[in-house]
């Protein structure tokens, strides 16, 4: 890329001057930059957005910014700072909420939001509980917003669509990886039918579709220097589906003893008073709106979000690494087997995470 970063900057309405425009995070798909202006003026978060995977990005911005509106306006309504506790999309100097540059790559800008902690692990319960209450409430205060939004990401945690995928993939075998690969197909297909059990009740309604942000990571939410969650970021992938997606996502993340992409399986595993603490924050806030077949797939989910994630990463092993940013040619590979360790940790230890979801909801 040898893109002029502050001129793809100045095409955004900003306050001050850039002054430095520096790589922030390892996103595996939006390529991501902070924006420093000097002082007294705010800095920015500039991305450069996926457009093989959002599609359109215009209408994905628009999503963000219906959704960040709405915050705010509770936030205000609830005597909270907006610039704070929601995010803030800058617009292009010609009103556009992003800027599409000589080589149709789409730029968007938010501001960044000072004084504030961004996590990589869910070091201790509290943290994990305060996390939970984040996510819960993120999911509350999006609740009532009536505005439809553009499914720019069609069956993105949708299993049926996934199998759709993966069966197009194993059939065409398209860079000859398929063979080396054996037993961990056999780890996808073991599980097919209890997977598409569950989505079922989704799609007949049996669990209600929601808004909901599904991507919920601990580093997409912001805590502040008291340890309580601040705002939720990282709103591309804000749509309709079931909140139990944003439970199962942070389960899978923050979990995990290892890594994501741990070459060491003896580290992956799931810490039972992480989730227990996640569980019973987000209970706490989540408990008044959601129905008794949400909180019966509670634990579900997050055996549903991993075992999704395994497919999609040895998915996209088998097809030749299209979808993620990989550091080497087995990345995917090595983060489909480490996501499979902590899926079994799961499928261990699922009695104890029913037991807990039970006992938060009594
Ligand atoms: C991707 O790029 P990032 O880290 O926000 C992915 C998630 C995966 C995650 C794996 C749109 O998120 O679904 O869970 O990587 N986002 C998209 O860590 O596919
Ligand atoms: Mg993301």
């Amino acid at each position: 890329m040898n893109t002029n970063l502050t001129e793809i900057a100045n095409n955004f309405q900003l306050e001050g001057n850039v002054t430095e425009v520096a790589p922030l995070g390892e996103g595996f798909i939006n390529d991501t930059f902070i924006i420093k202006t000097g002082e007294g003026t705010p800095n920015y978060i500039l991305q450069r957005k996926n457009k093989k995977i959002f599609s359109p990005i215009p209408a994905m911005m628009d999503n963000i910014q219906k959704v960040c509106v709405h915050i705010k306006e509770k936030v205000v309504a609830a005597g909270g700072d907006p610039m704070r506790e929601a995010m803030t999309v800058t617009p292009a100097t010609d009103g556009k909420l992003y800027f599409l540059d000589e080589e149709d790559e789409y730029w968007a800008v938010c501001q960044f939001i000072d004084d504030t902690i961004a996590y990589d692990a869910a070091e201790t319960p509290e943290l994990a509980y305060a996390g939970g209450k984040g996510i819960g409430k993120f999911q509350s205060l999006v609740s009532d917003l009536t505005e439809p939004l553009t499914d720019i990401l069609p069956g993105f945690h949708n299993i049926r669509f996934r199998y759709k995928q993966w069966d197009e993939v194993l059939s065409k075998d398209p860079v000859g990886r398929k063979a080396k690969v054996a037993e961990q197909i056999t780890w996808i297909k073991s599980r097919r039918k209890e997977m598409l059990d569950f989505w079922k009740l989704v799609e007949n309604g049996t669990i209600p579709t929601r808004i909901s942000h599904n991507d919920t990571k601990i580093n997409n939410i912001l805590f502040d220097k008291k340890g309580d969650v601040l705002c939720v970021i990282d709103l591309d992938t804000v749509l309709s589906s079931t909140v139990l997606n944003d439970f199962g996502d942070a389960m899978r993340f923050y979990t995990n003893t290892g890594l994501e992409d741990d070459t060491n399986l003896d580290n992956v595993s799931m810490d039972i008073e992480i989730y227990k603490a996640f569980a019973k924050g987000y209970i706490e806030e989540a408990k008044s709106f959601l129905t008794e077949k949400e909180i019966e797939y509670l634990a579900f989910s997050a055996k549903y979000i991993t075992y999704e994630q395994v497919l999609r990463f040895l998915m996209d092993y088998i097809d030749g690494d299209n979808y993620y940013k990989t550091k080497s040619p087995e990345h995917n590979l090595v983060r489909a087997i480490a996501q499979y360790k902590l899926l079994t940790s799961m499928e261990e230890q699922f009695d104890k995470m029913n037991a807990a979801v039970k006992e938060f909801c009594a």
